[in-house]
């Protein structure tokens, strides 16, 4: 069992250190061992509790900007309070000996605190403001997130609104085309971390497959994606990026 183990990851690690651009795409699952939840599975994971289309969409701001506010506020607390974990100080270290080019789907900043200089975030940032008039333009760090707003906080234009992607916006032009740019010039694409049910980011596997890369998945649990890559890894990404550091 161990002998197993020890060979995965030396052909784990093979593949990256052989690779001539690789491209990683991590979900919510690279931040659950650093205690973050997932936004679908299990009973703790967001969209299991909480309506989607309550929080992260333009029309359920509009109608409850104080509800949207309080989810966000109490998830910028969880993440300012968590850790990156092995995963993510692994892909940082990767990315010093590899053409490594890492997308994310999270919003919680935690490949940039582990070290990762650059970073596509498809989906924006948690910790960022921004002002829900597309026109208007302003953007700002969100400072203090560790007591409950009272208020909505505004600009001069409108109510502000976390700097995320929520269901039925635009992701950015420019996250896109570098995405896209990346993947079809990658011989390997790996997949962490998500269930890849939320699109574009799910399409990338196939672009990436339509140029000739070879798929890897780290997920313990199978996913959308599971029957149409190369090589699985059902296993935590925090203890896999562990065997590998060590
Ligand atoms: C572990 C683990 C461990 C656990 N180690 N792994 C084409 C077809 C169909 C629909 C669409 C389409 N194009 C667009 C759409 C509509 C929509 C969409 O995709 N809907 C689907 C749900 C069907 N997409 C959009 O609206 C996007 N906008 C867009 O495309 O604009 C143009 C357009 C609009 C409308 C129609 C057509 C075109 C925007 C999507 C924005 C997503 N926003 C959210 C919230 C962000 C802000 C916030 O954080 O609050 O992004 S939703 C949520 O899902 C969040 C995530 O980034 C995203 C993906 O989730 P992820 O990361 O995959 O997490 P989970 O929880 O799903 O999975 C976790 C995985 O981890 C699991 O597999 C576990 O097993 C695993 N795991 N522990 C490794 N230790």
């Amino acid at each position: 069992m161990l002998k197993t183990q020890e060979k995965m990851l030396m052909n784990l690690y093979d593949t990256f250190m052989t690779a001539k651009r690789l491209v990683v795409m991590t979900g919510a699952g690279v931040s659950a061992e650093s205690g973050i939840a997932t936004f679908r599975g299990d009973q703790d994971s967001y969209w299991s509790r909480f309506d989607p289309y309550q929080l992260a969409s333009a029309e359920g701001f509009i109608e409850a900007p104080q509800r949207v506010w309080d989810w966000y506020q109490w998830r910028r607390s969880q993440v300012g309070a968590a850790q990156p974990n092995a995963a993510h100080y692994g892909l940082a270290e990767l990315a010093q000996s590899v053409p490594l080019f890492l997308i994310t789907q999270n919003v919680d900043g935690l490949h940039h605190r582990a070290g990762s200089q650059q970073v596509c975030e498809l989906h924006g940032r948690l910790m960022m403001n921004r002002c829900f008039n597309p026109s208007c333009g302003y953007r700002e760090d969100a400072i203090d997130f560790s007591a409950p707003l009272i208020t909505c906080p505004r600009c001069q234009s409108a109510y502000l609104r976390p700097d995320v992607v929520w269901f039925g916006e635009s992701l950015s032009a420019s996250s896109i085309q570098q995405s896209e740019a990346a993947t079809t010039e990658c011989d390997v694409f790996v997949s962490i971390g998500t269930s890849a049910q939320v699109y574009p980011a799910a399409g990338f596997a196939q672009i990436a497959a339509a140029s000739g890369a070879q798929l890897i998945e780290i997920n313990p649990e199978a996913t959308a994606l599971t029957s149409q890559v190369d090589w699985v890894i059902a296993e935590p990404a925090g203890k896999v990026f562990e065997g590998l550091r060590s």
